[in-house]
């Protein structure tokens, strides 16, 4: 079975077919040759995954995936949330992480959480599955592996950041790979 992930972001691509060992063919939106931006306009998370993957159903009719993150920081009142991609105002992830360490300087409560929420369109309807991750921010950028705030997520009970661990370890404990575990254990249902 062919689905299309509705992504921009090679990362997700890469993480996503390594937590899904097969399960289906996850086809990328280069291999249907689709360019341009997919609109995320909505307030949450839900609307915006939504958005996204009936934007590219419309488009090719075929099973497609996508999926909406963000990270929720205790201190800020769940901030950035569904601004996570954009924070500082461009998508730039060393410029985003410097805003949140600003906005956190000094704060001793650096509890935080990563969120996914993946959606599902197909002719069989529209589907929702989460997936979340606990931690805390750490107080200065470490390593350089992953994407996006790898280097200053810290998940719960681990020393290092999601950027210290690489992929491997980060696949048995991210926020994408739970929800995504969810959304296959469902299809293998029989469901979709
Ligand atoms: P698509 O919309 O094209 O899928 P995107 O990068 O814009 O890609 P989102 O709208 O879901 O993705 O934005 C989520 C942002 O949250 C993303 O750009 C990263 O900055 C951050 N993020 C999400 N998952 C992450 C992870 O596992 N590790 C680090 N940062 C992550």
């Amino acid at each position: 079975m062919k689905i299309i992930f509705a992504t921009n972001n090679a990362h997700k691509l890469d993480e996503v077919k390594h937590a899904l060992q097969g399960a289906f063919e996850l086809v990328s939106l280069t291999d249907v040759e689709f360019e341009g931006d997919i609109p995320e306009t909505g307030n949450t998370l839900e609307h915006n995954a939504m958005q996204k993957a009936n934007y590219i159903y419309e488009r090719f009719g075929l099973p497609v995936f996508a999926d909406d993150s963000g990270l929720e920081v205790d201190c800020l009142g769940g901030l950035p949330g569904v601004d996570t991609a954009h924070y500082s105002g461009t998508r730039d992830a060393i410029a985003n992480m410097r805003k949140l360490l600003g906005a956190m300087e000094g704060e001793a409560n650096r509890s935080a959480k990563f969120r996914t929420v993946i959606a599902y369109v197909s002719n069989a309807g529209e589907y929702l599955f989460s997936g979340e991750v606990a931690g805390h921010i750490a107080t200065v950028m470490r390593g350089d592996q992953g994407f996006g705030y790898d280097p200053v997520f810290i998940p719960e009970g681990q020393p290092l950041t999601f950027a210290e661990m690489g992929m491997e370890a980060k696949s048995k404990m991210n926020h994408r790979v739970r929800a995504t575990e969810k959304f296959t254990r469902w299809l293998n249902e029989g469901n979709g």
